[in-house]
């Protein structure tokens, strides 16, 4: 009985080097490798260099351990440049995909070769993602918001997907598939825009998750088969509830400059770092359940460390023991939230926030923190009224010698001052 037992644990070795599982991506814009898609994914202030990245990105940056989707390069079909197995295509509907996956010498033929690139790497991958749907709801979101659905256009989604996966299976039966379910579009600022009523937006909510009861339904009896949920994702969205990834409370709209702490980038539809790194957690969840593997989901921890890029703050504010690491928290009081409190390399439990010095003119002058440059800005600013401010403008600011800065109000009217601290882009 002893030899038994010594025999399991010498072979327990054997098994343990596990290969990355290889994913293949059957996609739109929301899996293409957002460093190749520009303009949206870089700043107004920098249109050349994408600061967010998508959901395979960040998987790839922090689980290539796990996870390999294949090596980075130029491919000359429809995946263009990026990960390997990544056919992620801007645009891409499931009507799209059925086209390529159909097509022939008499039909499409200009997607002969990418079906067939695609088809014969069936037996390189473990896992197929299958992730198309945002763009066939946008389109036909007009329709979903009056409450009058163009006829046939669920039944042709869902014979889609069947003939996406009946393909699929054809080429190799058993291969593992992880189908993305719909999201619920009117998530997103872009949407919200221009379809500004929620009473109707609930409409199209409703028309969507009835697309998304359907489709479960339609592929529930594939063994090798999971449906991951990202409607509920879009769903805590829409929820009034705060949206928090460990310290930091997303914003749920967009900004010019995919600041780490807004939900969508600058164009207003796409998930930026934040939401895509939710996503990658929703499709590690399917492939765990689909393969059986143990992958573990990015925490809150690693996502706001290396994918919001705020590890320096949370060196930081670790070094005060007890402090609150919510970024904005303000224990003391002292009216500077703790990424203020960074910022400014003040003491988070220690009301020590500067104060405008009065005299003619007023000033208030602050040291900003050149250890917290890269992760949040400093901005002076000013208001007559306490309800419209304004950076205060260059000619009242102030460089002093202990490398301070003082911000001047304005002369002779009633002013006010205070500092802002967004994330640096
Ligand atoms: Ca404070
Ligand atoms: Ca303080």
């Amino acid at each position: 009985m002893r030899g038994a037992v010594v025999l399991v644990l010498l072979l327990l070795p054997a098994l343990a080097p596990a290969q990355p599982t290889r994913v293949m991506v059957i996609g739109d814009s929301m899996s293409e490798e957002y460093a190749h898609e520009l303009p949206f994914s870089a700043p107004d202030s920098n249109p050349l260099n994408p600061n967010t990245r998508n959901w395979i990105e960040s998987l790839d940056a922090l689980r290539s351990a796990d996870l390999d989707f294949g090596s980075d390069g130029a491919y000359p079909d429809l995946r263009g440049l990026g990960f390997k197995y990544n056919w992620g295509v801007p645009g891409a509907t499931a009507e799209f995909w059925a086209e390529v996956l159909g097509s022939s010498l008499l039909d499409d033929p200009q997607y002969l070769t990418s079906k067939f690139n695609l088809l014969n790497s069936l037996d390189d991958i473990d896992v197929v993602v299958l992730f198309v749907g945002g763009n066939d709801v946008s389109s036909d979101y007009g329709n979903l918001y009056n409450n009058a659905p163009s006829p046939g256009e669920e039944d042709a989604y869902l014979a889609h997907i069947r003939f996406i996966i009946e393909t699929l299976r054809d080429e190799r039966s058993d291969v593992p598939i992880v189908l993305v379910n719909v999201p619920d579009v009117g998530a997103t600022p872009d949407i919200q825009e221009d379809h500004p009523d929620p009473v109707r937006r609930l409409d199209a909510t409703a028309h969507i998750a009835d697309l998304n009861t359907r489709l479960a339904s339609a592929v529930m009896d594939d063994p090798h088969l999971v449906v991951v949920d990202l409607f509920a994702l879009t769903t805590l969205i829409l929820d009034p509830a705060p949206l928090t990834i460990g310290p930091v409370t997303m914003i749920k709209s967009y900004d010019r400059e995919n600041r780490p702490n807004f939900l969508f980038c600058k164009e207003k539809f796409h998930p930026a770092s934040g939401a895509s790194a939710l996503i990658g957690n929703t499709i590690v969840g399917g492939i765990n359940a689909v393969l059986g593997t143990t992958i573990a989901p990015l925490t809150d921890t690693e996502i706001a460390a290396r994918i919001l890029e705020l590890k320096p703050y949370l060196d930081w504010i670790a070094t005060f023991p007890g402090a609150d690491a919510d970024l904005i928290a303000d224990p003391d009081r002292d009216g500077l939230p703790n990424i203020g409190e960074f910022a400014l390399d003040t003491h988070p439990l220690s009301p020590d926030a500067p104060a405008i010095a009065p005299g003619v003119p007023a000033s208030l002058t602050y040291s900003p923190n050149p250890m917290a440059s890269d992760t949040v800005e400093v901005i002076a600013e000013e208001s007559t009224n306490l309800q419209s401010w304004s950076p205060v403008p260059f000619f009242r600011l102030t460089s002093n010698s202990d490398a301070s800065l003082s911000a001047e109000l304005p002369d002779g009217i009633r002013a006010f001052a205070r500092l802002g601290f967004p994330l640096a882009p």
